[in-house]
Parts: structure tokens; sequence; C-alpha cells
């Protein structure tokens, strides 16, 4: 354990939580202490930043971001890929950290690196493919097009459940936009947080562009309010809980800020009886059960055909009991911890009000005895219009509802305020389509035979409703980190106006 904290140099105390333009500082904003989640102990402390903390940093990305603006998008894109390869060279003692702070098990924390390697690629590709569009004008001798220009620095809060990856969405595709970033990582998880910073110290050594990627570990109250109010960050990129959205979304609005918001999410899949049962089970094992439930995209709700119904709860709670939980960084582990004792808590109460609303417990329900946040993997069949379906318990709680047609299940599945991911087991073409149409999944994600997790970079990652509107990661998510700007250029020796007006 004390290896995975040395590889990066976590041995300070309290370990800095502040890092600008390279430079690393204690913070002034108190200390945290980071338990393992597996043991319940304390792994390191923390110093948070305070305001004096932000306003150095911030200044800094200010700073930065005047000359970073400047330097070719291909250029900029040569340091995300010294950064994707310092992370390859890294990924093995990254991933141990991750599976070390949050508690996913090694084969996750390894996984989420790879996430941060592939977006670097990604992103090094589209320093060469920041295109705007040519228009035809309506004016003779006229050349009219768009560009698109760096935006400014960037707010990027992370949760705690994808500590490095998403915040590697956010920075890699910043970065070759033109734009720094200053990170404020979730107070759970700070250390893979500095971790990383380092890494992007040593790819920013000596360039003169160290305070490209900045670190603000802290509070919400002073950090996270701090950055949601500054002019001097046009775009905040949150991830966290719909509460949280709700609180960043309005507030960066108020000041005519744009926002990314990447919030909860209620995600269904819909088993229909035509489906590959074997293929469904494995995507539902992984989807409910990875990460100890504790994706954004996790399977939550499992909307099966009543045909079925029965057959499929039992093998699936055959799957589920051949799961072993333990410690993340075991081989062999399938489940982790959760992330703290609030959060079992959560999950014990969600669960105590599912069974007042009439639901049966089928499998698991219980913490574990024994050191750490350990919990069961749970089953639990409950009816569609149960009050506690429609929230997003972040653990690994699986309701199952029963239904009769397709046209009955897709308005349940978008019968919440979430609108993340979501999917359908069928062989019917018919089936699939319906749900892909536009009558179909109102969610920012729809996949056919395939889990609700473990999207690929590649694609715009992102939901709808409470989920929050922001896309990230890959496709056309980059337009949201530059400004746009029309050009109309006119070659010839008149003066002729748009729409063919007259003037004088
Ligand atoms: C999250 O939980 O916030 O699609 C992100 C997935 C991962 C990312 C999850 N690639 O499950």
């Amino acid at each position: 354990m004390n290896e995975i904290l040395e590889a990066f140099g976590l041995t300070d105390d309290p370990v800095p939580g502040v890092c600008v333009a390279g430079e690393w500082r204690q913070g002034s904003g108190g200390i945290v202490e980071i338990p393992n989640p597996a043991t319940g102990e304390v792994l390191a402390r923390v110093s948070l930043a305070g305001r004096d903390d932000y306003e150095a940093a911030v200044s800094s990305s200010v700073e930065a971001f005047l000359r970073w603006r400047t330097l070719p998008a291909p250029q900029r894109g040569e340091y995300v890929r010294r950064l994707g390869n310092a992370l390859r060279e890294r990924k093995e003692e990254l991933g141990a950290l991750v599976s070390l702070e949050v508690g996913k098990i090694l084969p996750e924390g390894l996984g989420e690196v790879q996430e941060m390697i592939d977006i670097c690629d990604f992103a090094v590709g589209l320093s060469r493919q920041l295109y705007g569009k040519t228009m035809a004008s309506e004016r003779p001798n006229h050349r009219m097009y768009e560009q698109w220009h760096p935006l400014g620095p960037v707010g990027v809060i992370t949760a705690f459940n994808f500590p490095v990856a998403v915040w590697s969405w956010n920075a890699a595709i910043a970065a070759v936009c033109g734009d720094p970033i200053l990170w404020k990582p979730s107070e759970r998880t700070p250390l893979t947080a500095v971790a990383v910073t380092k890494i992007c110290n040593e790819v920013m050594a000596g360039s003169g562009y160290e305070g490209v990627f900045n670190l603000v570990a802290g509070t919400g109250d002073v950090v996270g309010e701090a950055m949601v109010d500054d002019r001097r960050l046009p775009l905040i990129s949150a991830t966290g809980s719909t509460r949280m959205g709700k609180i960043v979304g309005p507030k960066v609005a108020a000041r005519m800020g744009r926002t990314i918001l990447e919030l909860g999410g209620n995600n269904a899949i819909i088993v229909m009886d035509d489906a590959d049962l074997e293929l469904a089970i494995r995507a539902v094992l992984f989807a409910a059960v990875g990460t100890a439930g504790q994706r954004c995209t996790t399977l939550r709700r499992l909307l099966v055909h009543r045909a079925i119904a029965d057959k499929f709860v039992d093998r699936l709670k055959d799957a589920y009991s051949q799961v072993r939980i333990g410690d993340p960084l075991d081989d062999g582990t399938l489940m982790g911890p959760l992330v703290s004792q609030a959060a079992v808590d959560q999950m014990m109460q969600a669960l105590e009000a599912a069974r007042d609303q009439g639901a049966q417990v089928v499998y698991g329900g219980k913490a574990l005895d024994r050191p750490g946040y350990f919990v069961e993997p749970t089953i639990a069949r409950i009816g569609k219009d149960a009050p506690i379906v429609q929230e997003e318990t972040f653990a690994p709680i699986l309701w199952v509802i029963e239904f009769d047609t397709l046209e009955e299940a897709i308005e349940i599945q978008n019968g919440v305020s979430q609108g993340l991911s979501s999917a359908i087991f069928t062989q019917s073409l018919k089936n699939a389509e319906k749900f892909l149409s536009a009558t179909g999944s109102d969610c920012g994600i729809a996949n056919v035979n395939i889990g609700t997790s473990g999207a690929e970079i590649g694609g715009a990652f992102g939901g709808e409703k409470d989920t929050g509107g922001g896309r990230e990661a890959g496709s056309d998510s980059w337009k949201a980190y530059m400004r746009r700007q029309t050009t109309t250029i006119n070659w010839g020796d008149d003066l002729p106006l748009a729409q063919g007006i007259e003037f004088g």
C-alpha cells in the first residue's frame, strides 16, 4: 500500500493539495484525512486550498492562457501527446492509486487510466482538426466562414468515482483547444489528483506553460463557490450530483458563463422476451455491480419482460452469488467497498425506504461485518411507481421492475427526472429501432445489446433532463471549449448588403 503512495511521492504530512504553475503549496484551507475505503484507516492527510491559494491559481491560469492560446494547436497537441505517453508509462502505478483511494477494483483502476490515455490520443488528432465551416455567401465577391478560438481558463470540478478520467476528458480537449485547466477534484479523492498533476508537471517542466494544468484541491464552500462566481473562468465543467448542478448551473449562467454539467443518472436496461439472456445477464452484472454501483452510468433499474422475469432474476441471483467481494487490489475481487461510511448508510436507508414502499429484497441487502465500507450487491423487486425508484442511490442496488409491452417499458424507462444512459436487450430489429427512435429512449446514451456503463471516449458523453445536458469527451464536444467566430470578408470593390437591402 505504501509503495503505491510512494510511487508518486505522496509521503508528506500533509500532502500539499495546491499546485500553481508547477509549484506545490500547502493550502491554507484546512486539512482533510483520506481513508482507505477497504480498511477505514487513514491513507494520508491533504492540505486544502484557501481563498489565497485559489486566487494564486486562477491568476496563474489567466496568465498562462494569454500565451498558450497563441501556440499553434498542433503544438499544444504535442504536449498532450507527451502527457498520454507519460500516462502509458505510469499506468500500473496510477491505476493502483485509483483503486487504493476510491476502492474500485484494479482492472477498473487501470481501465480508468486507459480512458485517460485514449482521450489524450483523441485530443492529439483533434489538435489538427479544429475545423470551421466555409459557407456560400449570398453577396458577390464575399467569403464567409467560421473559425474557432480558444475560450479561456476552464474550471473543472470532478467527482470521486472517476477521480482522474473525467478530468482528462476535459483537460486533454481543453488543452488542445488553447484553454488552461483549473482543477478542483473531489475532496474525497485529492491523492489521485495530486499524482496526475505531478505527471503534468513532468511533461510541462521548463516549457513556460506550467500554468496550463493547475490544481486546487478544496471544499465546495471555498473553491467550488469561488470558481462558479469567477468571470475569469468562462467555462465550468462540473461532474457530480443533480443537487450540485442545480446550484452551479444558475450561478454560472447569472454571470453569462457556460457550463458542461454531467450530473446524476438513473439508468435502465430493458430486457425483452426475445433477448439473448446469456448476454443480458453478463451485461447487467457488470453494469449494476461494476465499481460497486458507483458510476453515473451504473444500471439502477432493470426492466424485464414479465414472461421471463422470474427466470431472469433466478439466473441473475446465481451470477451475483459468484461475485467475490474484497480488497480492490486483490486478484479475483469483483467488487470493492463503497467510498465512505456515509455511502453505506445511504444505501441502507434507501433499502429501508424501499421495503416500506413494498420492495422485496431477493438478494443481498446488508452491509458486511468487516472493516472498511463493504456492502452486498443487492437485487430488489419493486413496483414501477415506488418513489425510491426515482432517486439515484449511488450504491449497488438493482431495482427489478416488470413490464408487458415495449411501449410500457419505454414509458417507465423515460419516467424519471434523469436522462443519462439506457439500453435494450433484444434480437428484434423492430424493437431495437423503436427504442432508438425519437419516441424511444430520452437519454444521452442509448445502447442495444450492451449495458449502460463503460462508454468509449470517442462518442460524446452526457445526458438530458436532470443529468444536465452537457457533453464531454469525443465527437464534437470540443466546441464547448472554444468560442466561435463568424467571419465575412469582402474582396470586391462594392459594398452589397445582405438581404438585398439598398441603403442611400
Ligand atoms: C462517470 O461515472 O462519471 O461510461 C463516468 C462509463 C465510463 C465513464 C463513467 N466510461 O461508465
